[in-house]
Parts: structure tokens; C-alpha cells; sequence
């Protein structure tokens, strides 16, 4: 009997114990929504932060994602994405899942502190629910990030070259049009938008005031095509480092996200009808 009451008022000591006011380890609220976007089995997610005790919104927080079917432990497993902010304590990613069913998504935080935080998720062909026992808790504000960068990267560059270019797919979930106006980085001075056109049998290319990306549509800026034009690099971008680009679109829109560079061997700027030319490849491996 004595070890009982001994046992309860530990108990009773654990529960009168203050809560920390600073944002600990998992002191954090997770929202996070999917929906089917692009190509069959792929998924935009927003993830929504702020802090349990607050309610301010998490900022420039850190996260790597994973998937995998609880159901078969390690055999179904979702390659890791790039994360992207876009202020307000909202952060996107996409995700290509390989078959409809339970995927737990795994958040692995690194700022503002170490955390993990895991939601599995019924992911079907036109709806995506949390699962019951996730699914209390406040209610949704409906997100409204209408456009998404996905499949970001920045070309790496050999040493002394001024130039680079960058890559992603820009996927539009409104109803409407919006436009990308302008694009920053932290290792560019200048960055613009450019795309390709023949002229005179040669490709050249020519800066262009924005990109639109359609209603519900997507909007792909690759070698050869639109790109991101950085111009007056502040320092070689080599493969494995990131590099932080910010978008500003006409609806506005801003957001920030770090973009991988990537080694891009043998893959100028030919598309198609400029097969020919592969003497030119080294002239225009700047984009
Ligand atoms: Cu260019």
C-alpha cells in the first residue's frame, strides 16, 4: 500500500509541474495537409508550424521528410524531398508515393530544435485523409499557397564562371493564372528569368519580365527552356551545397525555399531539334 501512494504522489508532482513558456523539444503544433497534384501518386503537402504555447508560426524551420507504408516496413519507401518555406510558418513539399494506401510521413526536424513528428496518412486517388487518431485536434484553416515549386536545382559551376542557372517545376493549384515576377538568391546579384529561342539557326537566350503558370496547371523551367538566369555569382556553386532562392508572384505570393545544386553532366542545352550542334555544348553550359 505504501509503495501505491508513494507511486501517486509522484505522479501528482509530475502533473503540478509548470510548463516551460519556451518552445522545447516538440513544443510545437504540426498541421499538415495533402492533396493529389502532377502525375499519378504524387502529392502536395503543406505542413503548417506554430508554437504550442503561443500560437506564433514557426519560422525558418529545418525538416527532411520520408514515407513509408506502415504495412510493409521498408519494402515501400518514398525517395526524401526538398522542403520549401513560404513564411508565415507554412512549409511544401511534394512527395511521389508508389502505391494508394497508409503512408506514414515521417518529419524529421532539425530547427528550431531536433524533433520527429510522424503522421500517417490514407493517401487515395482524389482524397487524402489523416488518419483517425491524428485527425482530432484544432481545425484547418484552409491553406492558400497557390502556386508550388518542385524539382528545384541550381546548376554547378567550374571555378571563375560567373553564371548559373536554376530549374524547377512551378505547379499553379488556384483557379486563376499567376505569374512569377521576380526571383532573388544569396549568391547572384542578379537573378531573371530567360528563355531559349532560335535565332538564325542558333540558340540564344533572352531575358523575359515574368512566367506565367496557367490555372491548375504547371509551368516547367528546364535546360534548353525558361530558366533562372544567375548572373554575378559571389562564389562557385558546387554539387551537394544549397543555395537559397526567393519567389515573388503577382498574387502575392513569396516564398523562400533552399535549392540543391547538381552536377548536370552531358546535358546542355539541347532539346530536340538541336541534336546537331553538340560542338556548341561547352559554349552554352551555362544553362
Ligand atoms: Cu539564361
Amino acid at each position: 500500500m505504501a509503495i501505491v501512494r508513494k507511486v501517486s504522489v509522484l505522479l501528482l508532482a509530475v502533473f503540478l509541474m509548470p510548463v516551460t513558456p519556451i518552445a522545447a523539444a516538440g513544443q510545437k503544433v504540426v498541421l499538415m495537409e495533402c492533396a493529389a497534384a502532377g502525375e499519378k501518386q504524387n502529392y502536395d503537402c503543406v505542413v503548417e508550424l506554430s508554437d504550442k504555447e503561443s500560437g506564433a508560426a514557426v519560422l525558418h524551420a529545418e525538416f527532411r521528410v520520408r514515407a513509408e507504408m506502415p504495412s510493409m516496413a521498408g519494402a515501400h519507401r518514398a525517395e526524401p524531398v526538398v522542403v520549401q518555406e513560404y513564411g508565415q510558418g507554412r512549409y511544401g513539399f511534394r512527395i511521389a508515393l508508389k502505391k494508394y494506401g497508409e503512408w506514414a510521413i515521417t518529419l524529421d526536424f532539425s530547427k528550431p530544435e531536433r524533433d520527429r513528428v510522424v503522421k500517417n496518412m490514407m493517401f487515395g486517388e482524389d482524397h487524402v485523409s489523416l488518419l483517425a487518431r491524428h485527425a482530432q485536434g484544432r481545425k484547418h484553416k484552409k491553406h492558400s499557397i497557390a502556386v508550388m515549386v518542385h524539382d528545384a536545382y541550381v546548376r554547378a559551376t567550374p571555378p571563375g564562371q560567373r553564371n548559373a542557372a536554376a530549374y524547377f517545376v512551378l505547379r499553379n493549384n488556384a483557379k486563376s493564372d499567376v505569374r512569377l515576377v521576380s526571383v532573388k538568391s544569396d549568391v547572384a546579384e542578379v537573378a531573371e528569368p530567360h528563355s531559349h529561342v532560335m535565332d538564325e539557326g542558333m540558340m540564344k537566350m533572352r531575358r523575359v519580365e515574368y512566367i506565367d503558370i496557367p490555372a491548375e496547371g504547371e509551368t516547367v523551367l528546364q535546360p534548353g527552356g525558361l530558366h533562372i538566369m544567375l548572373m554575378g555569382l559571389v562564389k562557385q556553386l558546387q554539387p551537394g551545397e544549397y543555395v537559397s532562392l526567393e519567389f515573388q508572384f503577382d498574387n502575392g505570393q513569396k516564398q523562400t525555399m533552399r535549392v540543391p545544386v547538381k552536377m548536370i553532366v552531358g546535358m546542355s542545352m539541347t532539346s530536340g531539334h538541336d541534336k546537331k550542334k553538340h560542338k556548341h555544348k561547352h559554349q552554352h553550359q551555362q544553362d
